[in-house]
């Protein structure tokens, strides 16, 4: 029988995000004692666990058909395999860094310069894209604390908050790239295999439409239903039900995450009130 073999990271940041979708995409599983694999009991899927710089060479080499790891490691691994989906989780981004009593002229700042990262294929091919000959140094952990002791003029490196930057004396210059966990798949999978991601797919998409829009309910009196439909996209045009109390009605809609916070302020300022807002599990266009 035909079944799919996912590569998620075994523990760090990707990996309680990665399961998560997959139950929210209805699979279920045992992750309790977190062995190497596990079998999922609902749909044709087995799940193997790495470490996530490991991954990109497995999914190539066909000891998993997918894989789910950070952009900056698919990147950095440079191995042939697809992206397929991004996911929309473990967001962060690759910064160029210095120490901050140095005045930042610009990119030119780094010609001849020694810098330090984890990330050496990324940096290369960023420092040939701008014409800037560096001295790239391979670190494989705690790249931050190189400038201060004396090994590197700055560093590339994964930032979220950038608080770890700040505490240890540096400044972010330049952001290179930005990140988010993605699926990726081998390149010559069968027909069947094929079709089943197409099937998994369609849960992943149906589970990230919900994250990314809120269901809206609101009430407004008559005279303001078209100023208040003029705000709302909706999926279809608004749902609209009259109110107990006579000359107003209830609407319903769909609002997506991005435009959120603007188009409530615009709801209300075209007349609506008591809005409610319901997360949604799952949405299917
Ligand atoms: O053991 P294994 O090799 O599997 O895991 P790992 O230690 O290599 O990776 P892990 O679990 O730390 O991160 C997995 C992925 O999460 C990364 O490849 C990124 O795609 C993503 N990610 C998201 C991050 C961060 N946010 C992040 N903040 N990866 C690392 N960091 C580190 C960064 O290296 C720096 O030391 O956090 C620090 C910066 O954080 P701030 O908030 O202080 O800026
Ligand atoms: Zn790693």
């Amino acid at each position: 029988m035909n079944q799919l073999k996912i590569a998620i990271q075994k523990s760090g940041r990707l990996s309680e995000d990665s399961l998560a979708l997959f139950k929210e995409c209805g699979i279920k599983f045992s992750d309790g004692q977190r062995k190497l694999k596990s079998q999922a009991l609902n749909f044709p899927i087995e799940f193997l666990f790495f470490r996530d710089d490991d991954i990109p060479g497995y999914v190539e080499d066909g000891v998993a058909d997918l894989g789910i790891l950070g952009q900056n490691v698919f990147r950095e691994a440079g191995k042939d395999i697809l992206e397929i989906k991004t996911l929309g989780f473990s967001k962060c981004r690759m910064s160029l860094a210095i120490p901050k009593a140095i005045n930042y002229t610009g990119l030119n700042y780094f010609e001849g310069k020694y810098i330090a990262t984890s990330y050496p294929s990324i940096l290369t091919k960023f420092l040939n894209e701008n014409n800037i000959s560096a001295e790239v140094h391979k670190i494989s952990g705690s790249v931050e604390i190189a400038p201060s002791i004396g090994l590197a003029d700055g560093i590339l490196d994964i930032v979220s908050t950038g608080s770890t930057l700040i505490s240890n004396g540096l400044k972010e210059v330049e952001t290179i790239l930005h990140s988010e966990a993605i699926l990726v798949s081998n390149k010559h999978l069968n027909d069947d295999k094929k079709e089943l991601i197409t099937k998994l797919l369609f849960r992943i998409n149906a589970v990230l439409s919900g994250k990314n829009h809120k269901y809206v309910l609101m009430n407004a009196p008559n005279d303001k239903l078209d100023d208040i439909l003029a705000v709302l996209p909706g999926m279809r045009s608004p749902t609209v039900l009259p109110l107990a109390e006579k000359g107003w009605s209830s609407i319903h809609s769909v609002l997506s995450e991005d435009t959120f916070w603007n188009n409530i302020e615009k709801l209300r300022a075209a007349g609506a009130e008591g809005l409610l807002v319901v997360p949604i599990e799952k949405m299917i266009r």
